[in-house]
């Protein structure tokens, strides 16, 4: 039986200047997906070879707004309104100092978008969102996205700020579990977006605005993953905060342990940005010695989610058998399959299983050249990013959002959550199944429709980029039914109070200890591995570099 404190704890409610500053972002957030998710849908058709962009409109174009606008608009305002809110909610309002670096930092980003949208749309910057040199985009667009990352450190300023007056007001004590692993992923972000930061500013826009001839395409694309790929857990991340502390609340049982969940968080930090070379398997210039180093510490990485995972079975099964279920598998039944809040992320959960093992093959040396480039790679990441986290952040925008608006979700809207859910898995295991399949076919990735000359081979593909067409035409009716329960949320739905939902951990848990907070030990292993990844094929690569790229506009 919940106690009158708890349920006070429930409905701890997240300040309403703190609730504007998280909802400004989820507003771009979806926005974004209205407008990502039709360039998809576009993309989807054109590869069928069964339509033909209108007005002069290119593919390239296309792709680009929608890999820019959901990989990384989407994703990165979404994690921000989010993690604004789950400071707030677990460690106080923010100073009015903190929330003025929350405002500028979402000014920077969106002035940062916009400016790097308009050149996209021009068609001055249609690079796709790796942005690889020696393709060439318009100065603007690279300065637009320098603000978005400008932007998100200022932001994130705020977040810390929040954490390290928590820890000052409560010394030797762990701090609030989901606030830490906020500050866990900032702090992996920054690290991260330093790479992205230094290739933009000192290799891109100089040479986009002229002031040198050429660049060094592999130091170029070497920042940019050593980014590129704790990117991915950046958005990852946030969808394990939902995991580990709101689902076990949802379910109404205990995050099984406070030290693992904070274990799992800190391994991340360590292991997922020395790790980059896996993206440049197939890349001259980088010797096998520091390619295979990077695998191996690429495997590393898999073993936080593996945390993840046991975690999660635990927190279900010790749930499941409170409530009555019996035998190897009784407990699941007792799960509550028609709450929105724990269905849909659940989904994501269970398409991790397939995406995860997929990241696996793609990391394995030998496996690598088989799928690198091919459209195996796009079905590997529709299902992690676009499913995983994608239906994790809708799972939590259905408490999150009427919990900031002061309104509830009504039993109809909690039944079209489900049904969107179900949209979204019929249309993905379309989608992403068809890729995978012809990606192990040979089918390129990042390619416009092709007969390639009338190749048998190719056109054995069509018949898949068909059904991809189907899936993706699936997904953007999902895509309406989010956003029509996303307005619901914001101005129609009752008022009223939802709760943002926080475990509590298990009594049976380990104390936590102080250790798994101690940012010295795991900052200095963080950089001692960074170091160690990077410095000698970093130092080869600039000794040891061909002529630079002039720049290309090859649409
Ligand atoms: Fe990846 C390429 C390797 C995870 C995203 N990845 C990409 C790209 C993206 C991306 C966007 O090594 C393309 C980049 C580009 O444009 O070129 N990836 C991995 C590995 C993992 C991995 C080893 N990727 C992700 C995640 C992403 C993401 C997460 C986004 C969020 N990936 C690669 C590699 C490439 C790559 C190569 C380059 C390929 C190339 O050649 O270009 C691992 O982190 C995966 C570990 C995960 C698991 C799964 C654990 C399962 C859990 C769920 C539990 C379920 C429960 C429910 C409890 C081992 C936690 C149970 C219910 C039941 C009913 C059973």
């Amino acid at each position: 039986m919940t106690t009158i404190k708890e349920r006070a704890q429930d409905f701890v409610q997240v300040d309403k200047r703190d609730a504007k500053l998280a909802l400004a972002h989820i507003y771009v957030a979806f926005i974004a997906l209205l407008l990502g998710g039709l360039a998809g849908l576009l993309q989807t058709l054109v590869r069928s070879g069964q339509f033909t962009l209108p007005w002069g409109i290119g593919y390239y174009q296309v792709l680009t707004v929608h890999g820019v606008l959901l990989g990384l608009i989407l994703t990165t305002y979404f994690i921000f309104g989010f993690q604004i809110a789950a400071v707030s909610r677990t460690s106080g309002t923010l100073t009015n100092k903190q929330r003025t670096l929350g405002w500028i930092g979402f000014w920077t980003m969106t002035i940062g978008t916009t400016a790097a949208a308009i050149m996209v749309l021009l068609n001055e910057a249609s690079v796709l969102y790796t942005f690889y040199a020696p393709l060439q985009a318009h100065w603007i667009f690279y300065v637009g996205l320098a603000l978005v990352v400008v932007g998100s450190w200022i932001g994130g300023a705020g977040q810390i700020g929040k954490y390290i007056e928590w820890r000052k007001a409560n010394p030797g004590q762990p701090s609030p579990l989901l606030t830490f692993m906020v500050v866990v992923n900032l702090a992996m972000w920054i690290v991260c977006s330093l790479g992205v930061a230094v290739e933009v500013v000192f290799q891109l826009i100089p040479w986009s605005l002229g002031w040198v001839d050429t660049v060094n395409v592999l130091l170029s694309r070497t920042l940019f993953w050593y980014f590129g790929h704790p990117l991915v857990y950046f958005w990852l991340l946030p969808a394990y905060m939902v995991w580990y502390v709101v689902i076990p609340k949802v379910i109404g049982g205990k995050i099984f342990s406070d030290s693992l969940a904070r274990l799992s968080f800190m391994l991340f930090l360590l292991f997922s940005i020395p790790v980059g070379f896996h993206h440049q398997l197939t890349e001259p210039g980088i010797s096998s010695f520091w390619k295979f180093l990077q695998v191996v510490l690429t495997l590393m990485v898999v073993i936080p989610s593996l945390l993840t995972a046991f975690s999660l079975f635990a927190s279900f099964e010790i749930r499941g058998r409170a409530l009555g279920g019996k035998g190897l598998f009784g407990w699941v039944k007792q799960l509550p399959w028609k709450d929105a809040r724990f269905l849909v992320p659940f989904i994501g959960m269970v398409a991790f299983i397939p995406g995860g093992a997929g990241g696996i093959i793609n990391a394995s040396h030998q496996m690598n050249q088989l799928i690198h480039n091919t459209i195996w790679v796009t079905g590997h990441f529709h299902l992690t990013v676009a499913t995983t986290v994608v239906l994790t952040f809708f799972g939590a925008a259905y408490w999150l959002i009427p919990h900031l608006t002061g309104r509830v979700l009504t039993k109809q809207m909690n039944r079209l959550a489900i049904i969107q859910a179900i949209v979204w898995t019929v249309g993905m295991a379309i989608m992403s199944g068809s890729m995978h399949i012809i990606g192990l076919f040979g089918a390129p990735r990042r390619s416009d429709f092709s007969t390639y000359g009338g190749s048998e081979q190719a056109a054995s593909w069509i018949p898949y980029q068909i059904a991809q067409a189907v899936g993706g035409t699936i997904l953007f009716i999902g895509i309406i039914l989010v956003l029509y329960i996303v307005a619901n949320l914001i101005w129609f739905a009752p008022k009223g109070q939802t709760e943002f939902p926080v475990g509590e951990v298990s009594e049976n848990a380990e104390k936590t200890p102080m250790a798994l907070e101690n940012w010295k030990i795991w900052l200095t292993i963080c950089i001692a591995l960074i170091l160690f990844a990077y410095s000698v094929p970093v130092i080869e690569i600039i000794r040891d570099a061909p002529p630079g790229s002039k720049g290309y506009k090859l649409w």
